[in-house]
């Protein structure tokens, strides 16, 4: 298979950032007067659900609070709060990408390969964590970038990988993703993607059948043969 692209997942992939949203979302509790605190085993049960906001409602929900008690608009107000603190914490350099990462996107981008970001994460954190980890200069790396607010339905779902392939202009057998977690591997799987998994703090206990190869972290990945991507059509 040659590849022209890669695709990476964010969190958890990149970084292990779901213990900075933890505590972003904890600090943002605190700040707006809501007496909920997420500790690393709820917060492990509710990643069950991709996306903050929905994460979020999953805890209302078994907390017995109905959509009146705890409405989408303060739901969204809390969450965007969270996001501000989590893009304080990356910018002090308490999320640094995990080993391998660097050195996989600058060799790839040596090589002629194309980059991809693809998750369910919200776009201003992205951009927190790249700014933070690779410079000003970073975002330019990535030919396509998928967030959460783009696609109707998250990850399981195939959405996010699909849009990035099409806007890549690239067939699936085309691309490689690096993902982290079991629904992040259902959605590239679903979408027909090859798939790198590389557990994280918060997805080790999870299996993943399907994945081409399993690695403790992306050090330990070698770039296959790859060929220089075409500015035409897919192919
Ligand atoms: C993982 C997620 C996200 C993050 C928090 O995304 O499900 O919800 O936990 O980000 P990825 P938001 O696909 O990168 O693994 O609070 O912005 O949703
Ligand atoms: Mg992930």
């Amino acid at each position: 298979m040659t590849i022209q692209a890669l695709i990476f997942d964010v969190d958890g992939t990149l970084a292990e950032t779901e213990e900075v949203h933890r505590l972003a979302f904890n600090a943002a509790f605190a700040e707006v007067g809501l007496a909920w605190t997420w500790d690393r085993d709820v917060y492990r049960d509710l990643l069950s659900v991709t996306g903050g906001k929905e994460r979020m409602r999953l805890f209302a929900n078994w907390r017995g609070l109905s959509a009146e008690a705890m409405p989408d608009a303060e739901i969204a107000r809390v969450h965007a709060l969270k996001n501000v603190r989590y893009a304080e914490m990356v910018a002090r350099g308490e999320c640094p990408l995990r080993p391998g990462v660097e050195r996989l996107i600058r060799a790839a981008r040596a090589r002629g390969l194309r980059l991809a970001i693809c998750t369910t994460t919200t776009r201003v954190n992205i951009d927190a964590l790249i700014g933070a980890a690779l410079g000003a200069e970073g975002m330019g790396f990535f030919d396509v970038v998928v967030a959460g607010e783009d696609v109707r339905r998250k990850k399981p779902a195939p959405d996010a990988y699909l849009l990035a392939i099409e806007a890549l202009k690239l067939a699936s057998a085309r691309c490689l993703v690096f993902e982290d977690s079991r629904n992040g591997l259902d959605a590239a799987l679903a979408a027909g993607l090859t798939t790198i998994v590389s557990p994280s703090y918060y997805t080790s206990h999870e299996t993943f059948e399907g994945a081409a190869q399993v690695l403790p972290d992306l050090s330990q990945f070698a770039l296959p043969a790859v060929a220089p991507a075409s500015p035409a059509g897919p192919t």
